[in-house]
């Protein structure tokens, strides 16, 4: 009982919006449980330990690997958030911290904006788990992404700036928490910043972004046009290294923001 009533204090949402108010930058590192394991795990896990994330997302669009050994491992070896971002109502587990109830707005797969929620809405709600309403978009990221084929969806034009803001708006309005704007993991390009732009200039919710996002120089650019929270996960399955300098980067952006 416990444990609920800690969860329903929604200490995840706040964190990100008290973040946002203070114009502190986030960032979170995505692992997929089918790539994070054994020695890359460990790599992983030790790298954590010392260059710290806001957050650490769990989740796929296909995942094969059991989500709970990988949230296990993280829970005993680390202090940091972990935050369910699930490719579908299976994936669901209440060993994370919260969950992202994602609904795929950009989408006309009914599976995707609802269908899945229902499946688990009753068994997720017993857990107590704090679940955050997020609008979900996904963009053309220059190719084929596995969130469009697993969900059978188109994804936004990047250049349609007014229908990614028309589709966070209905979010908004629906009373969504947050708005995700997602390449797919992989992207060859990541969200562009004009529309980044567009949606922070018009929303009142944080903005997550994320797909495609390998150097600083495009987490600066996410960052520079309204991103609150940034998600990277391909760049450090490929090179783990990076954590550092992209943890690094946070911090000094936001120092150097706190000062200006
Ligand atoms: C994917 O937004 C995340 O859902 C992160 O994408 O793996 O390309 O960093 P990457």
């Amino acid at each position: 009982d416990e444990i609920k009533k800690l969860r329903m204090k929604n200490s995840i949402y706040k964190k990100i919006l008290s973040n946002r108010e203070k114009g502190q930058k986030l960032i979170a590192v995505l692992l997929d449980p089918d790539c994070c394991k054994d020695a890359h795990l460990t790599n992983i896990v030790s790298l954590l330990k010392t260059h710290t994330p806001d957050f650490v997302f769990v989740g796929g669009s296909h995942i094969n690997t059991s989500i709970d050994t990988l949230i296990d491992i993280l829970k005993k070896e680390l202090t940091v958030d972990v935050v369910l971002f699930p490719g579908n109502a299976n994936q669901f587990t209440k060993n994370a911290d919260a969950l992202l109830f994602l609904s795929l707005l950009s989408g006309r797969n009914a599976e995707f904006l609802i269908g899945q929620h229902v499946n688990s809405a009753k068994s997720i709600k017993d857990t107590g788990i704090e679940v955050i309403p997020t609008a979900y978009l996904l963009v053309d990221g220059g190719k084929t992404s596995s969130v469009a084929y697993m969900s059978n969806t188109m994804p936004i034009p990047r250049d349609k700036n007014e229908i990614a803001l028309s589709t966070a708006i209905a979010g908004e309005l629906l009373g969504m928490r947050l708005v995700y704007l997602e390449a797919g993991s992989g992207a060859d390009f990541p969200v562009a910043a004009d529309m980044i732009q567009t949606l922070s200039a018009n929303l009142s919710i944080p903005i997550i972004v994320g797909g495609g996002v390998k150097t600083t120089e495009q987490l600066k650019q996410a960052f520079d046009a309204g991103a609150d929270l940034v998600v990277v996960g391909n760049a450090f399955e490929t090179n783990p290294e990076k954590i550092a300098d992209f943890i690094g980067f946070t911090q000094n952006y936001n120092v150097v923001k706190k000062t200006d």
